[in-house]
Order: structure tokens, then C-alpha cells, then sequence
């Protein structure tokens, strides 16, 4: 086997409902692969107790598999990636959402795929293949596919899905774009494939499918919607 590891981001807000199942979904999964890995949860001060939860999990699967990177109160997706690569061990990085959209089982395709041929980032698509979305309602489907095709129009990046955040990167490549990146929001998951295209790096994409949450809140509002636009045209001028 190489030695590579995985550290498997995993940022939280309210996921108290979520935690449990997602870290056991986690830990199984990596652990019927083989494949050596930690998580880093990145909790930003959630009120519903999501920090004491993933501290007990912690105790029950073992320090080296579980690190906890908190922070004091909520500041934003793209610093808790940020945050919580600072202090990841692995040289392949892995970012999903905590909230059971993203199923672990997939995980493997990702690595699969990205030895195939040395790949730089490989991206989680819902709109290839087999990929879907389940359980959006017509504004969420209409919101997603919107910003997507706004997108490819503009910038043209030859990635099916820029606004999902299921991915596997490089560490030392994510390192390089994340310094590139101004946006802090949501935006952040388009801009790095973005600057990604723009550096040559080497991008594949899997099918995946996104079921929306069960349990807790999407924190996705207008002023995240305002927020992409906003951003989607500051890169259009100036990459
Ligand atoms: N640490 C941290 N996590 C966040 C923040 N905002 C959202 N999250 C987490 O990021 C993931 C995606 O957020 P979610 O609300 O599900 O977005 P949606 O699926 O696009 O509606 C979930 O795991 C959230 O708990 C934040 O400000 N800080
Ligand atoms: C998976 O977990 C079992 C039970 O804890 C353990 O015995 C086994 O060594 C683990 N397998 C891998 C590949 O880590
Ligand atoms: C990317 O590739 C193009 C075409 O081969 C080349 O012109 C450009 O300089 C490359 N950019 C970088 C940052 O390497
Ligand atoms: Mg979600």
C-alpha cells in the first residue's frame, strides 16, 4: 500500500442530529477501505451542542481518527476549510458537507478516480452519470442549476458542478488556491475550481447524489444568493 492519508474536513453549525450519524457512516466506510484517514470537525460555537457531541464522539472512536478544531462563533464555510486545513496530517484533503447530503459511501470513488491518473482535485458531480439531487424543492433545484449555468456561461471552467462541496483535493494544490480565494461564503466552492482551471491543474468529476437534509437548517438565504452573484461577475471581470 503508499502512504497516503485522507483528512476528511467536516465543518459544523447545528449538526447535533447529523454528527453521530455521519461520523459512524464515516468510520465505517473508511475503515472497510483501508484507507488511512482523519477527520477534523470544525464546529463555529454551534448553540445546539454539535461541540460536546463530536467531544464524546472523539472519545469513542480515538483522538487519532477524530480531531475537533473549533471555533468561538460562526465565520463562515470558507474560513472553516481554511481553519481546519492548518491542521490536517493527510496530503490528500476531502471536504463534505456534515449534514448527510453527502454519503460517505462515495468516498472511494473519489480516491479511485484521482489515482487513476494523478489527478490534482476530483469533484463530486450531481449532474453527471448517475449523480442527482434528491429531496430539493423547485426553488433550491432552480437556485442550483441557475448559478451552475450562469456560471459555465461567464467563466466557462469545463466542470459540471461548481457549486457543490463534495471534493477531493491535493493538499499542496488546495493550499495554493485557498491563498488565491477572496470569497468566504458559499461562492468559495465555484472560485476554487475556478483559479484551479486558470493554474492547469488536473480535474476530474464522479457522479454523486446529494440528498438534502433530513435533520437542522439549510443556512443558505438570499443574502448568501446576492453574495454568488456578486462574486460570480468580480471573477468574471477578473480572471
Ligand atoms: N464551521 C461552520 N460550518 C458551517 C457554516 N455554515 C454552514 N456550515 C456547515 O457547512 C455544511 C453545509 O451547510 P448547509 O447549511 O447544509 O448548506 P446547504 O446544504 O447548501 O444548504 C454543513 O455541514 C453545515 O453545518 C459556518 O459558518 N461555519
Ligand atoms: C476496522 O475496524 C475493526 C474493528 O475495530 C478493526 O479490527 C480493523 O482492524 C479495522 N480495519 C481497518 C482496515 O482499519
Ligand atoms: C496553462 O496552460 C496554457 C496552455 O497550455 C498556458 O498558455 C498557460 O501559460 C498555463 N498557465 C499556467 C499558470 O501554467
Ligand atoms: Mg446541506
Amino acid at each position: 500500500m503508499t502512504n497516503n492519508k485522507y483528512s476528511i474536513l467536516l465543518p459544523t453549525y447545528n449538526e447535533v442530529d447529523n454528527l453521530p450519524i455521519i461520523i459512524w457512516l464515516l468510520v465505517k466506510h473508511m475503515n472497510e477501505s483501508g484507507y488511512d484517514y482523519e477527520i477534523i470537525i470544525i464546529d463555529d460555537g454551534s448553540p445546539d451542542g454539535t461541540l460536546e457531541a463530536a467531544t464524546q464522539l472523539q472519545t469513542l472512536y480515538g483522538d487519532d481518527k477524530i480531531v475537533i478544531k473549533s471555533r468561538g462563533k460562526k465565520l463562515g464555510l470558507g474560513t472553516a476549510y481554511i481553519h481546519g486545513m492548518k491542521f490536517a496530517t493527510g496530503n490528500f484533503i476531502i471536504i463534505m458537507d456534515a449534514d448527510l447530503s453527502h454519503h460517505p459511501k462515495f468516498i472511494k470513488h473519489f480516491i479511485e478516480k484521482q489515482k487513476t491518473e494523478d489527478f490534482d482535485i476530483v469533484t463530486g458531480s450531481r449532474y453527471i452519470g448517475s449523480g442527482g439531487v434528491y429531496g430539493w424543492d423547485m426553488r433550491r433545484k432552480f437556485i442550483s442549476r441557475g448559478a451552475n449555468f450562469l456560471t459555465q456561461i461567464l467563466l466557462q471552467p469545463g466542470s459540471s458542478d461548481l457549486t457543490g462541496s463534495f471534493r477531493l483535493y491535493k493538499k499542496h494544490i488546495l493550499e495554493k488556491l485557498i491563498d488565491k480565494c477572496v470569497s468566504k461564503g458559499y461562492v468559495f466552492q465555484m472560485e476554487i475550481i475556478i483559479r484551479a482551471r486558470k493554474l492547469n491543474c488536473t480535474i476530474a468529476e464522479v457522479p454523486i447524489t446529494f440528498v438534502d437534509r433530513v435533520y437542522g437548517e439549510s443556512k443558505l438565504g438570499g443574502s448568501e444568493i446576492v453574495q454568488f452573484v456578486k462574486s460570480l461577475l468580480y471573477l468574471f471581470a477578473t480572471t
